[in-house]
C-alpha cells in the first residue's frame, strides 16, 4: 500500500464483523439517473464490496431484511412513501435512519437533493469503515458552513507555491483533453468529507488563468468534479485587465475596467455554468490592487461582486494584507485596513481571514478580525500544507491547532463568542459563510507528501462541515480509516498524532515565539534572519531578544496590539500575570530570569521546551516502532523513516535557537540539558538553495 487510496481504502474487515455488517446491507435500493445519483452508487458498491467482501445485489424493491435506500423524495418513490422530516437539512444534508419496510429492517439514507445522498452514502461508508454498529441508526447532518473549500496553490507550471508533495495535480498541459483518473478520486476524496468547492490556481495569480485557453482547461476539471457537487473557482489577478485585456488600468472604478471584468465573468460562466467565483490577494506582497489606484479593498472586492453577481457567484476577499502603514507592528495591520470597511462591501463578499495576524505559524493567538467586522462575512483561512511546521516529512497533526483556534472566544457578544461561531455565520447573522484550506495535495503517489499529512485534509474537510467537531475523535476516525479498527494500533496513533502538533511548537517557536525560520524557503531554523528588504520579513523582528529578555511587546506599553482585541482578551493578553503561557513571548518582552508557571526562570523554562520537544519526537518514533508488524510494511517504512527526518530535525532546531538565543541571556543551560551539537556559526552557515516549495 503506497497510500494512493486515502482515508477510501475499503479493505475487507475481519470476516466476523464483515457477516454481521452484511447481514444490514443485503441489497441496494438507489437510483442512477444523474451522474451524482450514478457516482453515489458507484462509491458505495465499491465500499461495500470491499469492505464486507462480497457485492450487495442492487434492487428496486425491499425483498429481505437489510435493505439499504438512498435518495431524495423525487428520485426514489420509496423515500418519498416514507415521509421523512427532511425540513432543516438544506441542499447537502441528509439523514441516515433505521426503519422498517413492509415488514423488513432497512436503513434509509434520505436527502433534499442528490449531493445530500451522496454525502449520506459516504457517512454511512464511513461507519461500517470505522467499524459503529449499524442498528437503531438516527442521524441528521447538514453543514453549519455554506463554502468548504480547498485553495490550491498551485501555477499553471505546475509548480505548488509551499507544496511539499510533488507537482500540482493539476496538468494542464493535458487538460482539457486527458482527464487524468485522479481527479475523480480527487472529487471523491472531497465529497467524503463534504468539501465543495476548490480554487485551482495560486493566490499569487498569473492573469492567464483567465484566458480562453487556461478557462477552457477549468471547465474540463469543473465537469469532472460536477457530479460530486464541488465547485470550482479561480484566482484572479486584479490587474489582469491590463495584463490580457489590453486596457491601460485596472482601477476598479474605471467603467472601462468595470466592463471588462463584467465580459470576463460572462466568458467565464459560459463554460462553467456553476462557477463559483473569484478569490483575491490584493495589495500584499507585491500583488496588484485597488490601492494602486487609490481605491480601498472594498472598491476592489465590490467591482468583482458586481460582475459574478448576476451568476450567483461570490468573491473571496483575502485580508492577508500588511503594507508599511503600521511601522511598529505588522500583526495590527489587517484590522487597521478592513475594519473602517465593515459593511462597506457587497453581500456576495466574503472576507477571507487567516487563523491568526501573522501567517499561519505553528502557534498563533486567533486573529482580532474575528468578532471585529459583524456587518461583513469573514471566513477561515486554514493552511493544511505544513509551510511552517516542517513540510511534509514532520508529523504534525493540525487538528488540534484549528481546534484551538476555533474554539477561542473572542468575547465580541460575551463569553461565548467563539470564532467557530464567528465562522459558522451564528455569532452576527451572516448570510454567507465559509471556511478555506490552503491545500497539501500534489502529485506524489500518497497525495500529501506523508502518510500522515492525508489526516491534515481530512480534519479540515471534516470541521469545515461542523466548525465545532473537535480534532481528537477527528483523529480516530481517520486512523481507523487509514490504518486499523484494532484498538491497539487506533489508541497508540492517536496519541501520536494529538500531541504532535504541540512537539512542533515546541521544538520550533515555544512559548509564544514566531516567525523564526529560514528565509524565503522557511525550511530550519533561521533565528538570527535580520536585514533585507523588509524588517517584517526577518526573524529578530519578532522575537526581539536582547542581554534584557526576550519577546514582542504587544501590550499597552509596546505596540499595543492587544487593543485590537475586545477589551476581557485585551486584559488577558496584555498582562503578563494572566497572558495564557502559550502566548507570553507573542505579547511580552519578558525578562530572563522571569518566573514562568513551572517555578524556572524563563531562560531554563525555553531550553526545556526545546529539549522537551525533541523527546516528544523520541516518544512518537518509538510509538510508531512498536506497530512494526501491524501497519502494512511500506506505509510503515516510510513513516518511520519520514520521524527520522523529523527527530534530527527537531535536534537542529533546538540546537540552533539555543546556540542563538544563549548569546543574548548569557546564562548556563540548566542542569542536565546538553549542549549544542555545534557551534552557532556552523547553523548559521547551513544553507539550502533548492529547499522545496518557495
Ligand atoms: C505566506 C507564504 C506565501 C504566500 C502568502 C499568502 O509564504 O508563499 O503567498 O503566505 O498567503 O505564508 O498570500
Amino acid at each position: 500500500e503506497d497510500g494512493y487510496d486515502l482515508w477510501l481504502r475499503y479493505r475487507p474487515l475481519p470476516a466476523d464483523s464483515a457477516t454481521t455488517y452484511r447481514a444490514n446491507v443485503s441489497q441496494l435500493i438507489l437510483p442512477d439517473a444523474t451522474p451524482t445519483q450514478a457516482a453515489t452508487r458507484a462509491e458505495l458498491l465499491r465500499g461495500l464490496s470491499g469492505l464486507l467482501g462480497s457485492t450487495p445485489s442492487v434492487s428496486t424493491s425491499v425483498s429481505a431484511d437489510g435493505a439499504v435506500i438512498v435518495g431524495t423524495p423525487a428520485s426514489s418513490p420509496l423515500i418519498a412513501g416514507l415521509r421523512l422530516k427532511l425540513q432543516g437539512l438544506g441542499r447537502e444534508g441528509y439523514l441516515i435512519r433505521s426503519v422498517s419496510v413492509g415488514g423488513h429492517r432497512a436503513t434509509v439514507i434520505a436527502a433534499n437533493e442528490d449531493v445530500g445522498a451522496l454525502y449520506g452514502a459516504f457517512h454511512f461508508l464511513r461507519l461500517v469503515q470505522t467499524a459503529q454498529p449499524l442498528a437503531a441508526l438516527d442521524l441528521r447532518q447538514a453543514p453549519h458552513v455554506q463554502l468548504r473549500v480547498l485553495n490550491h496553490w498551485d501555477n499553471l507550471d505546475r509548480h505548488v507555491e509551499r507544496g511539499y508533495a510533488g507537482e500540482s495535480i493539476w496538468d494542464w498541459h493535458k487538460l482539457p483533453d486527458y482527464l487524468d483518473p485522479r481527479y475523480t478520486d480527487y472529487a471523491r476524496a472531497n465529497a467524503s468529507l463534504g468539501i465543495n468547492g476548490t480554487v485551482l490556481n495560486n493566490v499569487n495569480a498569473n492573469a492567464l488563468s483567465l484566458t480562453p485557453m487556461y478557462l477552457e482547461k477549468a471547465a474540463a476539471l469543473a465537469g469532472v468534479f460536477r457530479p460530486y457537487g464541488i465547485r470550482v473557482y479561480l484566482s484572479a489577478r486584479f490587474s489582469a485587465p491590463i495584463e490580457v485585456g489590453g486596457l491601460k488600468t485596472a482601477d476598479p472604478l474605471d467603467p472601462q475596467v468595470q466592463r471588462w471584468w463584467r465580459d470576463k465573468a460572462d466568458e467565464i460562466y459560459k463554460v462553467i455554468p456553476d462557477f463559483g467565483g473569484f478569490l483575491v490577494k490584493a495589495n500584499s506582497e507585491g500583488q496588484p490592487g485597488p490601492q494602486d489606484y487609490g481605491r480601498t479593498h472594498a472598491d476592489g472586492a465590490n467591482m468583482l461582486a458586481d460582475a459574478v453577481k448576476p451568476h450567483g457567484g461570490v468573491v473571496m476577499w483575502r485580508a492577508f494584507v500588511y503594507s508599511h502603514e503600521e511601522p511598529d507592528d505588522r500583526a495590527k495591520q489587517a484590522y487597521s485596513e478592513f475594519v473602517p470597511l465593515d459593511g462597506k462591501f457587497r453581500d456576495n463578499v466574503i472576507v477571507q481571514v487567516k487563523n491568526g495576524a501573522i501567517d499561519f505559524q505553528p502557534r498563533e493567538p486567533f486573529h482580532p478580525l474575528f468578532g471585529a467586522m459583524p456587518k461583513t462575512p469573514l471566513m477561515m483561512e486554514f493552511q493544511i500544507t505544513k509551510e511552517y511546521l516542517g513540510f511534509a516529512t514532520h508529523l504534525a497533526y493540525l487538528g488540534p491547532m484549528y481546534e484551538e483556534t476555533l474554539e477561542a472566544d473572542t468575547h465580541r457578544r460575551g463569553k461565548g463568542s467563539t470564532v467557530a461561531k464567528v465562522v459558522d455565520g451564528s455569532l452576527h447573522k451572516y448570510a454567507l459563510t465559509g471556511m478555506a484550506g490552503v491545500a497539501n495535495i500534489g502529485s506524489d503517489r500518497n497525495w500529501s507528501g506523508s502518510q500522515f499529512d492525508q489526516a491534515n485534509w481530512y480534519v479540515f474537510g471534516r470541521m469545515a462541515w461542523d466548525p465545532s467537531l473537535k480534532a481528537r475523535p477527528i483523529a480516530e476516525e481517520w486512523t481507523r480509516m487509514t490504518f486499523s479498527n484494532d484498538a491497539d494500533v487506533v489508541k497508540p496513533i492517536v496519541e501520536m498524532m494529538m500531541g504532535s502538533r504541540e512537539a512542533v511548537v515546541d521544538y520550533m517557536t515555544p512559548l509564544g515565539l514566531h516567525h523564526l525560520m529560514g528565509n524565503g524557503h522557511h525550511y530550519g531554523p533561521g533565528p538570527w534572519v535580520s536585514g533585507g528588504p523588509r524588517a517584517d520579513w526577518t526573524s529578530v523582528y519578532y522575537h526581539r531578544a536582547n542581554r534584557d529578555g526576550i519577546g514582542f511587546d504587544r501590550s499597552a506599553s509596546g505596540s499595543n496590539a492587544v487593543a485590537q482585541y475586545a477589551p476581557p482578551v485585551a486584559r488577558e493578553f496584555g498582562d503578563i500575570k494572566h497572558v495564557p503561557e502559550k502566548y507570553l513571548l507573542w505579547f511580552h518582552h519578558v525578562p530572563w530570569d522571569y518566573r514562568t508557571q513551572s517555578g524556572r526562570t524563563l531562560w531554563d523554562e525555553l531550553v526545556h521546551r526545546y529539549t522537551h520537544g525533541v523527546d516528544s519526537v523520541k516518544q512518537m518514533e518509538q510509538a510508531w516502532n512498536g506497530l512494526d508488524g501491524r501497519i502494512d510494511a511500506e506505509r510503515h517504512a516510510q513513516v518511520a523513516t519520514f520521524l527520522a527526518i523529523q527527530h534530527k530535525e527537531a535536534q537542529w532546531w533546538r540546537d540552533a535557537s539555543i546556540a542563538y538565543f544563549q548569546t543574548f541571556s548569557q546564562r548556563p543551560l540548566p542542569e542536565g540539558q546538553a549542549p549544542p551539537a555545534h557551534s552557532l556559526e556552523y547553523y548559521e552557515a547551513l544553507s539550502f538553495p533548492f529547499a522545496p516549495g518557495n
